[in-house]
């Protein structure tokens, strides 16, 4: 199918829904016959990224290597959902300016520290909170919100379909899809 390949950029806090909404888009993508592909925790710091922890120069790192691969994607013709908390907004920006204008779609996935830590899905902030993890981002380590990001998805006050829908409407509206 016919679309214009771009890197949607899923910022948040763990636990915020970031790869959540991403492989939701990714299915509805799938079903559309477009090509995407989810990047996330899971598939690069296990593989590409093991070498990096979370010091402020290895999320840097991590970040810039996150962002190269996703250039690579979007010239293969993919859609590319990249799922990382991203806390820094200067790193953020250099993802975005490797990107044509255009080519890259910051979205602020936005989910309050408090209810984040109440979903605690793998039970980090519950470790964070007791010492036996450190530099956790929300707890002591910074998470900087987006200045001006391109979307904003409230999933504390939305549902997975709902938030789904405004991803899609969002690229329609733009001849994305
Ligand atoms: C934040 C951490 C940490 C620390 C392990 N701080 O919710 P998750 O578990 O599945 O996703 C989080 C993931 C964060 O990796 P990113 O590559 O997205 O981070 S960054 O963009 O800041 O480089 C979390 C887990 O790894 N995790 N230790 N200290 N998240």
């Amino acid at each position: 199918n016919r679309h214009n390949s771009c890197t949607l950029w899923f910022t948040g806090l763990s636990g915020s829904g970031k790869s959540t909404l991403a492989f939701a888009l990714e299915q509805a993508l799938h079903s559309r016959n477009i090509a995407s592909y989810v990047l996330d925790g899971d598939n690069i710091r296990h593989g590409l990224n093991r070498d990096l922890g979370f010091s402020s120069d290895d999320r840097k790192e991590n970040i810039r290597r996150i962002g190269e691969v996703s250039k690579l994607f979007v010239d293969a013709g993919l859609i590319v959902l990249s799922a990382f908390i991203s806390p820094d907004e200067g790193d953020r920006l250099m993802v975005k300016e490797m990107f044509q204008p255009g080519d890259h779609i910051e979205v602020y996935v936005k989910c309050s520290l408090a209810e984040c830590e109440k979903r605690d899905p793998k039970g980090l902030y519950k470790k964070a909170r007791s010492g036996q993890i450190s530099n956790f981002t929300g707890i002591d380590s910074k998470y900087d919100v987006p200045g001006s990001p391109d979307l904003i998805i409230d999933t504390e006050h939305m549902t997975v379909d709902e938030s789904l829908a405004a991803l899609l409407a969002y690229l329609e509206e733009r001849n994305y899809l």
